[in-house]
């Protein structure tokens, strides 16, 4: 009865009963079956045998599923999986806010909606995707905006304290709408930070006008299982970019931030340690022409483990990498 995660390449053509849905992955991929909650990420995968990729978070049990304003979502047990996508032309007309801060303050109200409706109050996972994330509109960097609307949305709903908000990432793609992912449970998700960074939520103002809202990590509790979210984490130390133009650098230091969050969820665990090389990874690279660096200077440090690379815009301009990871344990046996 553990929540399973699943990689199929080529992707699989149809989601079945057990499936709470997932992402596609590649250059050119349409959420295939819609209706179901499947975040479609239309990015270039670097270096991979196939040009799409299939995830999906699988859970035995009967499955609950619906379409609650704009969202897909299926539930089995207290385990919610959930995809919106928004078009930024809908929210132009609102002549007061950016269309993408609307967007997102209005994807993230009806999250916390739907979640208040379904009783399972805990997010534990975010999926943030937009268009042009560096580019500035508005007198304002289209990332900054996205981070007022996600702000605004979970100040207004109570969510805002600082050891309460979920693990994350946020990427900007080519173009397409903005879409949010989620994985949501009945029990809180434990949230960590990183002894070298400072959190997210405590940004000076020069990275924006209003903070993100993500932890470094979370841990969380399906029945019998301990899951680990390693947020999307960059070259940045305090709340610096180190390294800016040093791809290399960008590397080693990311998997410093990674092995620091890491030890940090290995003292909170119930389960056993986590180790770096037991972690399914996912590399976000700014310049496809950076990839082949990436990949021969992480490679020491990952092991053998599993590896997607992905073409995407990282949220700062000087970053050119992001790494986000997971790793599941059984908990009481082993
Ligand atoms: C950083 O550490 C890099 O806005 O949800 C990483 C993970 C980053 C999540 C988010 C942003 C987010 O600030 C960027």
């Amino acid at each position: 009865m553990t929540l399973q995660f699943h990689s199929s390449s080529p992707p699989t053509s149809r989601p079945t009963g057990s499936e709470l849905g997932g992402a596609l992955l590649g250059q050119a991929v349409s959420a295939a079956a819609s209706g179901w909650p499947i975040q479609a990420i239309c990015a270039p995968l670097l270096g991979a045998e196939r040009a799409a990729v299939q995830e999906t978070w699988r859970l035995a049990g009967p499955c609950l599923h619906g379409e609650s304003e704009g969202i897909a979502w299926r539930r089995a047990g207290d385990i919610l999986f959930g995809v919106i996508d928004l078009d930024e032309a809908e929210f132009a007309a609102l002549a007061d806010r950016p269309p993408l801060q609307a967007a997102s303050e209005e994807a993230y109200h009806r999250i916390f909606r739907l979640l208040d409706a379904q009783k399972l109050p805990h997010l534990w996972r975010i999926w943030n995707y937009m268009a042009d994330i560096n580019a500035e509109t508005h007198g304002l960097e289209r990332y900054r905006q996205f981070n007022i609307g996600r702000q605004d949305a979970f100040i207004a709903h109570h969510r805002s304290a600082t050891g309460n908000v979920p693990a994350a990432c946020a990427l900007g793609l080519a173009g397409g709408p903005l879409s949010i992912a989620f994985l949501a449970g009945a029990t809180p998700a434990v949230p960590l930070e990183n002894p070298r960074q400072v959190s997210a939520c405590e940004y000076p103002a020069e990275y924006g006008p209003r903070t993100p809202l993500f932890s470094r990590a979370a841990l969380v509790h399906p029945p019998g299982q301990e899951i680990l979210f390693v947020s999307g984490t960059a070259s940045i130390v305090g709340y610096q970019t180190v390294h800016p133009d040093d791809v290399a650098g960008q590397c080693r230091e990311a998997m410093a931030n990674i092995a620091a969050v890491v030890a940090e969820a290995n003292r909170a665990a119930r389960s056993r340690s986590f180790a770096l090389d037991e972690l399914v990874y996912r590399v976000y690279v700014r310049h496809a022409a950076d990839f082949p660096v990436i990949r021969d200077t992480l490679a020491p440090q990952l092991g053998g483990a599993d590896v997607l690379y992905v073409q995407a815009d990282i949220c700062r301009a000087d970053l050119l990498l992001e790494i986000e990871a997971m790793a599941s344990h059984t908990l009481g046996l082993d």
